[in-house]
């Protein structure tokens, strides 16, 4: 029933409910001088910022600059996919400081005949080329995991691994329904392991410096900054509405749509699949992966600051229900799996619940259920949430719920 068996069973977390015990999470509305806020100016001026701050400093860490220029280069304009149904395009980001430089490779799909295409934009995994059997995708030359299922067997991708994941990307039902995606492979911004010297940090160090300091940013943040560059780049796109830009994730790229949604306010929607520890669920709560894991098996993803509550999840001066505050009060949708016990389904409900507060100070009313819904019956509203029969992924099913949702708030194509 565990996700990562082998991995899972390596450490002994809490997978029984009876075992979890009492937790006091820390309040959404009381600022640090002890007052309640109850409207939205007051949420806005004063308690908002206050919240970005220490989840900024505590957990993921601050971006330690700006930019001197990005440049886009067009290496695909007009592409054809899906037999005349969508238009393919590839561009690449050059990001620069300095002497320094890094690229990053955008695969976009858009419907055919729309002048302005709604989007759902996120990182993949494994490279643009695995989301489709698409020959014409460019395959990423940066630095990559080695994964024996998919042949990447060297640290770079090569043909074997074409079309490997499209399992996580239905791009007939997207584009069918009149969506475009916008994805990158998360290793050309930063690769997902334990070293700074690679990725987007080098770029903004001091001299001498050759890690981001306790208060910087980690991987994660590295993620979600990127994702605001992409925005940069879309807001210059005639034919995607930046106003309708849908962030999708999945686990880790999860964790990272909530927290870019959270830092970055252009962006219209979130969807967490199955983001677990440090994404959607309350790290409060004893159940599933814990503080102490995630900082040890993945020690790069949260800031230096944040290794001190390894153990101590009760001293965190935030939790994640925090995180989702920050996105109210846009249309926000979190998803769990019911073998994914390793991110905790019930702790990814809780914390979906507990940040309606925020919703209702905007008279939304966030998630209404009192309890989980059984498997498999979304609840799709501007707060929505699902928990699918099956395991860690996300699948066709899942799609088809966040297509629902960004119809249902109104972020969709526009018909002309
Ligand atoms: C796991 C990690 C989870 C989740 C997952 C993933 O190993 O413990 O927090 O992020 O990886 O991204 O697939």
């Amino acid at each position: 029933l565990l996700l990562f068996p082998t991995y899972a069973q390596r450490w002994n977390v809490n997978y029984d409910e009876a075992a979890v015990g009492p937790y006091s999470l820390p309040s959404l509305l009381r600022t640090h001088g002890g007052t309640t806020v109850n409207n939205v100016e007051d949420w806005e001026i004063f308690r908002k910022p206050e919240i970005l701050a220490s989840c900024t400093h505590h957990l993921y860490g601050r971006v330690p600059g700006e930019l001197d220029t990005m440049f886009v280069t067009v290496k695909e304009k007009k592409g054809t996919a899906l037999n005349g149904k969508a238009k393919r395009k590839q561009v690449t980001l050059t990001l620069v400081k300095g002497k320094k430089e890094l690229s990053a490779d955008l695969l976009i799909y858009l419907p055919v005949g729309k002048k302005k295409s709604a989007i759902f934009l996120g990182y993949n995994f494994w490279g643009n080329h695995t989301i489709t059997d698409d020959p014409n995708v460019i395959i990423p030359t940066s630095w990559m995991p080695i994964n024996k299922d998919l042949h990447i067997l060297t640290n770079r991708a090569d043909e074997q691994s074409r079309g490997s994941m499209k399992r996580r990307w239905p791009l007939e039902q997207i584009i069918g329904a009149g969506y475009g995606v916008v994805t990158l492979y998360r290793g050309d911004i930063d690769p997902d392991r334990d070293d700074f010297s690679d990725g987007i940090h080098p770029l903004f160090y001091s001299k001498g410096q050759e890690r981001p300091c306790n208060d910087e940013w980690g991987t994660i943040a590295a993620w979600s900054w990127g994702l605001s560059r992409v925005m940069d780049y879309l807001e210059t796109e005639a034919e995607i509405d930046n106003q309708k830009v849908i962030l999708v994730g999945h686990s880790r790229l999860g964790k990272v749509t909530l927290w870019t949604a959270a830092t970055d306010q252009r962006f219209a929607a979130a969807i967490s699949n199955n983001s677990g520890a440090m994404g959607s669920t309350l790290s409060r709560r004893n159940f599933g992966e814990t503080v102490e894991v995630i900082n040890t098996a993945f020690p790069h993803w949260f800031c230096g600051n944040f290794k001190k509550y390894s153990n101590r999840e009760d001293m965190l001066p935030v939790d994640q229900h925090m995180v989702l505050s920050l996105i109210a009060p846009r249309p926000l949708y979190i998803a769990s799996a019911t073998e994914d016990l390793w991110a905790d389904p019930k702790g990814e409900f809780l914390s979906a619940k507990e940040a309606s507060v925020v919703y209702n100070l905007y008279g939304i009313q966030g998630l209404s259920a009192a309890s989980m819904p059984q498997p498999d019956t979304p609840l799709i509203d501007i707060v929505s949430y699902h928990i699918r029969t099956g395991k860690h992924d996300i699948i066709a099913y899942d799609w088809e719920q966040y297509i629902k949702f960004a119809k249902q708030n109104n972020i969709q194509t526009s018909k002309n």
